[in-house]
């Protein structure tokens, strides 16, 4: 019994080393503080400033804005509204949080929605695995983003892109 309660404790503290490591990963300058995947809050996902905030610089083809995205083992995208101005290029960088593989698809919402062949995707994105994916947003949208693996969509791994003028 006592042995068993010594094992919960190193699982417990193994598992809080991989969160913080998880954090420190997305931490950085420009960080807007999201709540995380992890649901305690706090930076886990930096991006650069935001349309209209201080800062802003917007993504051009030849210097694409990065734009982090975390996917969650809850089924679930960190952050779920990206706010894009009209015409801008952004490089998402998608991060897989948990064991559970995940797909980053991105393009016109209706496309993306029906998971039309030809719309920019990213597939196998494995645990803790990074993968990118540009893109630019030409016209007022509307655009989204999904993950299609099966039964992520139905089950509400999407987000959407707000585009301003
Ligand atoms: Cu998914």
């Amino acid at each position: 019994m006592e042995r068993r309660v010594a094992w919960l404790g190193i699982g417990l503290i193994a598992a809080g080393v991989i969160l913080m490591a998880g954090s420190a990963a997305f931490a950085g300058p420009g960080s807007v503080g999201r709540p995380g995947p992890w649901g305690f809050g706090g930076p886990n996902v930096a991006s650069g400033p935001d349309p209209g905030s201080p800062g802003f610089v917007p993504g051009t083809t030849s210097a694409p804005r990065a734009v982090r995205i975390v996917a969650g083992g809850d089924l679930r995208f960190y952050p779920d509204v990206v706010a894009v101005k009209q015409g801008e290029t952004i490089t998402f960088e998608v991060t897989t949080m948990g064991p559970v593989t995940h797909e980053f698809m991105v393009g016109p919402a209706a496309d993306v929605a029906a998971d039309t062949p030809g719309t920019p995707e990213i597939a196998d994105i494995g645990m803790m695995a990074t993968k990118s994916l540009t893109y630019t947003f030409t016209g007022p949208g509307p655009f989204a983003f999904a993950c299609h693996a099966t039964g992520h969509y139905e089950a509400g791994m999407r987000g959407t892109i707000v585009i301003t003028p």
